[in-house]
């Protein structure tokens, strides 16, 4: 098959104008634009509306529990780091149920490429508040407003010094299929955070409150400086940048791992089995 069709799956149950189907496009869009086959590439997702990305993609997937894409992707990688391994999830699925995974998957650094829909609310469950929703805003099951702080993932990020840090929006799709041919190169784990707007439960941060604010950040912004980085990186109100807000030349976990930084695991599971096979074709003779 040729150009995007290529990639086609099952037909998005989204709702009309949810942020996810920029996002669904940007994203084909880019693995056309770096010649990656369907069979090159692995997504990963937990459960959510975002976590529903996999199915709506032609090619190798594993859609699990909800917030532990992270340790499954690793597992992946590990096996086979030739392999593209794509996780995506929601706000709720990454930065709440598998932030733990999400700490310890950045201190390694595998080339793992993370992809959060940042929708700030719980979509799939109709619009409970997640992480990032904004202080005081109310829901269904936060009558009197959300009571804790907006959780920042880009701040956290680069604290941690994460390899490749950048932040996109669903409504400026040339932008972010730049961003995501970028994080797809970066040789280490790559967090891309994508503003989303869910169209049906978050009423607060709709396309035309995002628009008002998100800004591409130009040359003037070095992402090798970590202290400038971290200053991009609080920067959320009046003005939101978009862009790679850090990125750092750690080496990735395959690379230190003596096992293997020559060959993929899976290509010496490929030479375990001949070699199984001559043995047991010379045993025979002693039959
Ligand atoms: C361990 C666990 N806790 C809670 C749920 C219920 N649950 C399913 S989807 C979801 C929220 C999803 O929100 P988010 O991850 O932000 O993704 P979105 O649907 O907004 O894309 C929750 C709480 C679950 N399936 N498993
Ligand atoms: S509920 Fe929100 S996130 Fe879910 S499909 Fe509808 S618009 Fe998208």
């Amino acid at each position: 098959m040729e150009g995007l069709d290529r990639y086609l799956g099952e037909v998005p149950a989204w709702c009309p104008g949810c942020g996810n189907y920029s996002i669904l496009k940007a994203f084909k869009e880019a693995l056309e634009a770096e010649g990656i086959e369907p069979h090159q590439f692995c997504i990963v997702s937990g459960i959510g509306q975002a976590g529903k990305f996999p199915h709506y993609i032609r090619c190798n997937t594993f859609n699990g529990l909800h917030g532990r894409a992270l340790p499954v992707a690793t597992g992946i990688k590990l096996a086979n780091h030739r392999m593209l391994v794509v996780a995506v999830g929601g706000d709720g699925d990454m930065y709440g149920e598998g932030g733990n995974h999400l700490l310890h998957t950045m201190r390694r650094n595998i080339g793992v490429k993370l992809f959060v829909h940042d929708n700030q609310i719980y979509g799939l469950t109709k619009g409970q508040a997640s992480p990032t929703s904004m202080e005081g805003m109310v829901t269904k099951n936060q009558p009197f407003g959300v009571l804790s702080e907006q959780f920042n993932p880009m701040a956290m990020a680069v604290a941690l010094d994460c390899g490749f840090v950048a932040r996109g929006y669903a409504g400026d799709h040339e932008h972010l299929k730049e961003l995501i041919r970028l994080a797809f190169n970066y040789d280490g784990f790559s967090l891309v955070d994508i503003l989303q707007p869910c169209v049906s439960l978050n009423k607060v941060n709709t396309y035309e409150w995002y628009g008002n604010r998100v800004y591409r950040m130009g040359d003037e912004h070095d992402p090798r400086d970590r202290v400038k980085a971290f200053a991009k990186a609080l920067e959320w109100g009046d003005r939101i940048p978009l862009g790679v807000i850090y990125r750092n030349d750690r080496p990735c976990l395959e690379k230190r791992i003596p096992v293997i930084s020559g060959a993929p695991l899976v290509d010496r599971l490929a030479r375990w089995q001949e070699l199984k096979e001559k043995l047991s074709a010379s045993l025979k003779e002693f039959y």
